[in-house]
């Protein structure tokens, strides 16, 4: 039997954020979050092969061998053993994966690749699992990574359970509920990040004396920001979407020592798209960021031309991607990027083609 599987998954850029854990070891979150999924113009291919063969764990990251005994990578991966004890093995895996988008995007790429790997693994281990339990699995690999099992507007259930079984991702509306909507991303800066959103989340919990206040506010924007997308009425969903992104930023700021991802082009991108609303009478595009300067502009495929244009003509602006909603996971039957014996078939990412075989 083939003990072998292939995933692309992509990232998922949310509107209600996620920062900050009840729980480190298990990865669940002090409140609710609500993403959507991109299509494939960003996305993570990844390849895991299961065999009694192997000595022991490999990974190798777009073509370089990681070290799994690195602390960080190590919890990452800790869903490999709980995959093998749910399979009942005890094989070793080999794994690579591989990003579909230029390098110089900026984008750390943790969810799609926590997404992509946790969909694989237990497709080559022979599990059969459902939705649920893929996010649930991919949430211990990366928080946000479990919004990114399914496609289409995805919530990340906060749960109260202390073992985690109620914290999960459920999709609120599929890809094509919205298929106007557009994610239209300003790169300013591709550099790494200089806070970890893991490390710094857990500073902002322990210091900032507005992350309360965030914490209470989430639930009332939940509720306003589903109807908001149920009923496709941009400019409510705009707005909440602009000021939860700043919410997110102010108790980053708040917190000691301060964490700033947000740079000088990221505040003349929402100048300029305040003043784009404001000439359009309504909100008709809303930025939104991560732990970075880089924006993501929401709006609509009729306005994103101009958009882009507006973009453009910001002095910083490097790169401008433009995505859809996407619908979640694909399960490859062609494009390996390892042979069943483990053997790499090499590939690359070419713009403008995708994934490649060389
Ligand atoms: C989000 N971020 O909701 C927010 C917005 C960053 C800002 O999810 O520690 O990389 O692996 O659970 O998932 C980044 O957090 O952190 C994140 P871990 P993760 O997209």
């Amino acid at each position: 039997m083939s003990m072998r599987a292939t995933v692309e998954a992509t990232p998922n850029i949310a509107v209600v954020k996620y920062w900050g854990k009840r729980d480190e070891t298990l990865i669940l979150p002090t409140h609710s979050s609500l993403s959507f999924t991109m299509d494939e113009t960003l996305c993570t291919r990844t390849t895991v092969v299961f065999s009694p063969k192997f000595r022991q764990d490999e990974l190798w990251l777009n073509g370089q061998q990681m070290d799994l005994q690195d602390k960080e990578t190590a919890e990452r991966f800790g869903m490999l053993e709980l995959i093998r004890k749910q399979a009942g093995i005890r094989h070793k895996a080999k794994i690579a994966s591989l990003n579909g988008f230029p390098t110089a995007a900026g984008f750390a790429s943790s969810a799609a690749g926590m997404a992509a790997l946790a969909c694989a693994a237990s497709k080559a281990a022979g599990l059969d699992l459902n939705a649920k339990d893929l996010s649930i699995l991919a949430r211990l690999g990366s928080g946000s990574a479990c919004r990114s099992v399914m496609g289409g507007c995805v919530e990340w259930k906060a749960g109260k359970k202390a073992d985690g079984s109620d914290s999960y991702a459920e999709q609120v509306a599929p890809a094509s509920h919205w298929p106007e909507l557009r994610n239209v991303i300003a790169v300013v800066d591709a550099k790494k990040k200089k806070v970890s959103s893991r490390s710094g989340m857990k500073q902002t919990i322990r210091t900032s004396a507005l992350y309360p206040a965030r914490v209470s506010y989430i639930p009332v924007l939940m509720r306003d920001i589903k109807a908001a997308i149920q009923s496709k009425d941009f400019p409510a969903f705009g707005e909440l979407t602009m000021r939860e992104a700043m919410n997110m930023h102010a108790v980053m700021l708040d917190t000691w020592p301060p964490i700033v991802y947000l740079n000088d082009y990221s505040k003349e991108i929402m100048y300029a798209v305040n003043e784009y609303n404001q000439a359009a009478g309504k909100i008709k595009a809303a930025y939104t960021f991560d732990a970075g300067p880089n924006a993501h502009v929401y709006t609509t495929d009729d306005q994103a031309a101009n958009v882009r244009k507006m973009l453009q003509s910001i002095d910083g602006v490097k790169k401008i991607i433009t995505c859809k909603v996407g619908n979640g996971p694909q399960y490859l039957k062609n494009g390996h990027l390892l042979e069943e014996d483990g053997t790499a078939i090499a590939h690359q990412y070419v713009e403008g083609k995708g994934i490649v075989k060389t």
